[in-house]
C-alpha cells in the first residue's frame, strides 16, 4: 500500500524545516519525550524517508506535528535530521509556527509548543516575525582545552541551549579557516575535527550527552550584527541559520562572561548572512534565551511512500 505524508516546507533564514502535518506514525499520548522515545527506537525508518535522500537532503530539519499533552499548548513538535532526533530547533519552531500561520491555524500572539526538553513560547508579530521563548540555556564547562589532529589546540565552552554545543573561542581564522560562503569544505572539516577530538578526549554535556554542534565564531559582515556564526550539525550539514539553539548557548556564555545583560540585544548573523536577534531573561533562577527571527513557507507537498521502492525508507 502506498503511503502519503502531508508535508509544508519552509526556510527560516535559509535553513530548511519540513513539517509533518499529517501521515506520521501513532506515537501515542505521552509527554514529547516519552514519544521521541518511541519515534526512535520504533520508526526510525519513518525518519529517514522523510528527510534523507530522495525526498529530503542533508539539511532538512524534519518537524513532527504532534498533539500537544497539555490543552494549554497549540501544538506539540518532535525535531529531527538526517542522523537522529534534536532536543529543542529554534529554526524549526519559528518554521512551524510559519507554516501553521500559513495555513490559517494559527494567527499573531503568543503559542504555547511542546517539545521534548521543555515547551517553549512562541510569538508571531502581525508582520510575521516569530520571537521564541526558549527552554533554559546555561553554560556547563567553560574554558575547555583539546589537542585537534590537524589543527593544534583549541579551547571552547560547553554549552546547552536545547541542543549541546561547543562554543569555540577562536576564530576560524586563528584556526587557519576563513569564515565564508565560500570555504565550507575548510569550516566543515575544522569543525567535524573538533568534534571528533572533542569524543575522543571524553568531553561530553551533562549526563555523559555527546556534544554534537559545533560552532564558530568570527567578525560579522551584516551590519548591526555583533558576531558571524558556522554551526556543524550532528549529520555533517551546515546551519544555513544562525541556529536558534546555538544562538542561545551562546548567549548562555556571554552571560556568564558578564558579556550581555539581562535584556541586552545580541545580532548573531550566519555564514549565510541570515540574523537572528537573541536576548536574555532571567526567571527563577534559570537563564531563558529569547530568539527572533523570519520564516517562509516554500512548497506544499505529499510525499509518497511505494513499498517496491528500494529506497522508500531514504537512503540510511
Ligand atoms: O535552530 O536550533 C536550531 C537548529 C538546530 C539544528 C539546526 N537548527
Amino acid at each position: 500500500m502506498m503511503k502519503k505524508i502531508h508535508v509544508i516546507d519552509s526556510h527560516t533564514g535559509g535553513e530548511p524545516t519540513r513539517l509533518v502535518m499529517s501521515g506520521g506514525p501513532d506515537l501515542g499520548n505521552g509527554s514529547m519525550a516519552e514519544r521521541l522515545a518511541i519515534f526512535r527506537t520504533q520508526y526510525d525508518t519513518f525518519r529517514s524517508a522523510v528527510v534523507n535522500e530522495p525526498r529530503g537532503n542533508d539539511a532538512i530539519v524534519g518537524a513532527l506535528l504532534c498533539q500537544p499533552l497539555d490543552p494549554t499548548c497549540a501544538a506539540g513538535v518532535i525535531f529531527f535530521n538526517n542522523v537522529g532526533y534534536l532536543g529543542m530547533c529554534g529554526h524549526g519552531t519559528i518554521g512551524l509556527v510559519a507554516s501553521l500561520a500559513y495555513l490559517g491555524q494559527l494567527g499573531p500572539g503568543t503559542h504555547r509548543i511542546e517539545t521534548p526538553p521543555g515547551t517553549v513560547e512562541a510569538h508571531l508579530a502581525p508582520d510575521g516575525k516569530v520571537t521564541i521563548r526558549n527552554v533554559p540555556a546555561y553554560r556547563h564547562l567553560k574554558g575547555v582545552s583539546i589537542t585537534v589532529p590537524g589543527i593544534g589546540a583549541v579551547t571552547g565552552d560547553v554549552a546547552w541551549g536545547g541542543n549541546w554545543f561547543f562554543c569555540v573561542k577562536e576564530t576560524p581564522e586563528q584556526l587557519g579557516q576563513r569564515l565564508a560562503l565560500n570555504n565550507l569544505d575548510g569550516l566543515t572539516d575544522l569543525a567535524w575535527r573538533i568534534r571528533k577530538a572533542l569524543g575522543e578526549a571524553g568531553i561530553t554535556g551533562a549526563n555523559g550527552a555527546e556534544v554534537d554542534h559545533i560552532e564558530l565564531y568570527g567578525a560579522p559582515s551584516a551590519s548591526g550584527a555583533h558576531s558571524k556564526n558556522f554551526v556543524l550539525c550532528p549529520g555533517k550539514a551546515y546551519d544555513r541559520s544562525p541556529c536558534g539553539t546555538g544562538t542561545s548557548a551562546k548567549l548562555a556564555c556571554l552571560y556568564a562572561d558578564g558579556k550581555l545583560g539581562e535584556g541586552q540585544i545580541w545580532r548573531q548573523e550566519s555564514v549565510v548572512g541570515s540574523v537572528f536577534e537573541g536576548s536574555v531573561a532571567l526567571v527563577d533562577g534559570q537563564l531563558i534565551p529569547s530568539i527572533s527571527g523570519e520564516a517562509y513557507v516554500c512548497a506544499e507537498a505529499d510525499l509518497i511512500l511505494d513499498p517496491r521502492d528500494p529506497f522508500c525508507d531514504g537512503i540510511r
